[in-house]
Formats: C-alpha cells, structure tokens, sequence
C-alpha cells in the first residue's frame, strides 16, 4: 500500500492544499476538438515566491532539514534557476538560512541576466548567492559541495540539496504526493486522465510520478519531455529516482524500464535556450489561454504537447493531463527571445 506509506514521511506544508485543476477549453478546441486537454497548476501551488514544482518536492526535504537541527539550506542551480530561488525562499519561510550556487549552465548573454528574475528574487529573500563558471550538468557539483563545507567552516550545519531537489532520497516523494492528489482530482470530479505531459531536466518531478502512478499500473501514461538535451542521462537519472521512491514508498515491485518515457524532440538542442518552435508554443498559450510559460522547461514542454495532439499521438476523445510545473520568473531574463 504505497499511498499509506508516503503518509508516513513527515512533511512541513509548504503548499495552498491540492493545486488547482481545470480544463484548457480555448486549447482544446484550438487543437480541434477531439482530445482534451487540461492542466494542473504546480505555478500556483504555493504563496512562497511564486512557488512550483520544487516547493512541492520541499515539503518533504524541509520536514527532514528541520528534523536533522540543520540551519541551512545549501542547493546549487544555473543562474537563472527556479530551484535555487525556490529553496531560497522556503529557508527565509522557515527562517533558516540559504547558500546557493549559480553556475554558468546557460550560454546566454543578455543584459542584465544576472541581476533579474529569479536570482533578483533569491537575492530579494536573503540567500547567500555564489556565482560560479562551471558549465551544466544535473550531477553532483564540487561548488555545490565546497559550499557545504563552507558552512561547516563557519560553525553552521549544513542541509544539502542537490540540483532540482532531485538526487536525494527524498526527492520523488512529493510528485508521488502529486500523483494521488490527481488521482484524489479525477475520483472528485468523475474523469480520468489518459496521459500526463511533463518537463524534466533533473528527473525527480517525473520520477515521482512514476512511483505514485505505477500503484495503479499508470506509470507508462507520464510522457517526460526533455528539456536537459543531455537526454540519456535525464533518462538514468529519472529511472533511478522512480526505483528508489517506488521502493521507499512500498509499491511492492520494480520499476520496469518501459515505466520510464521521455520523448526527445523539442529540447531545442540545447538547456536554458528556446529555438523557435519553443518561443512560437508560449505564444500560442499565451494568446489562447492567457497562460504563461517560459522559455527554458514549460514552454518547451507545451510545444511538445501542441505537437503531439496535431500529430494524432493521442487516441480521439482521450484526456491529456499538462503539468505546468511554474517557472515564469525567468521570463525577465529573456526579453530578447520575444524581440
Ligand atoms: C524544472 C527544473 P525536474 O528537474 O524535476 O526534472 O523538473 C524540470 C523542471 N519545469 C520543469 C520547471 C519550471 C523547472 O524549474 N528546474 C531546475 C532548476 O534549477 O530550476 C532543476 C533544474
């Protein structure tokens, strides 16, 4: 019984109750009709700094931070992360402190990028921002882990997070939360979702989902798309987190492989930039739905979905779930892409 295990982990709540469920009527039709589509609204899950799908996976790793007598929180993301600037500001919600590290993920230069978005906004709740060259990569980082002892050094004690809240052993055990909210969602409202689309790039988000869905045999239904372009490693990593949260959580059988599906054609080639399939996607949102997504995860998540219901992937009168997993902050630091 893998519902009532995850009730066993201790959480701090960080969220405004289940996240907020609707249909995208405009989008569905604009698609012609015979798929629906809806959305569930990780962007609004939480009033601590816009929250999103980080926040979600906090709860659980804060409730053991807390636990633990740690009093800070030390994570590590590109410059313009949505982790960092979450973790950030659960520490200030928590009145803890946070060291983050930005490193150089991002070839991107516009003015400004530094200074605006979310790292405006870590700065704004009082983090400890360290700027570091290093180029992406979802593994563990030396910056991240010369922080940790940084904070030793200084007498602090450390609660490490590494990039996306992801690695950890706590890491997919929120979206397995998320997995029975929605499942809690269809009972309530007397539908079922078909499919669920989700971004990853350091996999727990999906992997999570994985783990909660696969109790009722619905793993195979969340369709990853890529957006790390370092896509055999995504794929790894969101495999090996699904077993592990399957495992912690009591499902009672593996994870099998073909559990575990990320569909690899719209990471633009590369992490943190939009081509512009990708740009053309958040406006077609935007204009359809009033919905904003942004150029680095959702709105590359978005133009898959767009893609995938014109190519007929989806059997006529299916529902398709979208996961918008927050992120529009970073908008601000890529006002040229919409020049
Ligand atoms: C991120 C991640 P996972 O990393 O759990 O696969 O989630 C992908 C994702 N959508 C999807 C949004 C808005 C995200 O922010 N962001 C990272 C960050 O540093 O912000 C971890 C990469």
């Amino acid at each position: 019984m893998s519902r009532s295990a995850l009730e066993f982990f201790p959480r701090t709540s960080l969220l405004n109750g289940p996240s907020p469920l609707e249909r995208w009527d405009r989008l569905t039709d604009d698609l012609g009709g015979d798929v629906e589509i809806w959305a569930k609204r990780e962007d609004l899950n939480s009033g601590i700094a816009y929250g999103g799908n980080k926040t979600r996976k906090l709860e659980y790793l804060a409730a053991d931070a807390l636990a633990q007598g740690c009093d800070t929180l030390v994570s590590i993301g590109g410059v313009q992360s949505n982790h960092t600037r979450q973790v950030s500001a659960v520490a200030a919600k928590l009145g803890l402190k946070a060291v983050v590290v930005q490193e150089h993920w991002v070839d991107y230069d516009e003015a400004k990028y530094e200074e605006t978005g979310n790292i405006l906004l870590s700065r704004i709740v009082g983090a400890d921002v360290r700027l570091d060259p290093a180029g992406f990569d979802i593994g563990f980082r030396d910056s991240w882990k010369r922080a940790i002892e940084d904070v030793k050094a200084t007498g602090g004690k450390p609660y490490a997070i590494p990039a996306g809240a992801s690695d950890h052993p706590l890491g997919g055990h929120g979206f397995a939360g998320w997995a029975f909210e929605v499942e809690d969602q269809e009972n309530e409202r007397g539908i079922r979702f078909d499919n669920v689309i989700v971004c990853s790039v350091t996999g727990s988000t999906q992997a999570g989902m994985i783990a909660g869905f696969a109790h009722s045999d619905r793993a195979q239904d969340v369709i990853g798309i890529d957006a790390s372009a370092t896509v055999d490693k995504t794929w790894e990593q969101i495999a090996r987190i699904a077993r592990r949260t399957a495992e912690s959580i009591e499902l009672g059988r593996d994870i099998r492989d073909e559990e575990v599906v990320l569909l690899d054609r719209w990471h633009d080639d590369i992490y943190g930039i939009a081509g512009p399939r990708t740009i053309e996607a958040i406006r077609h949102l935007a204009r359809v739905e009033g919905v904003i997504t942004d150029p680095v995860y959702e709105g590359k998540s978005i133009a898959a979905l767009i893609d995938l219901v014109r190519e007929g992937y989806f059997s006529a009168g299916s529902k398709v779930l979208y996961a918008h997993l927050g992120g529009q902050p970073a908008l601000n630091a890529y006002t040229e892409a919409f020049a």
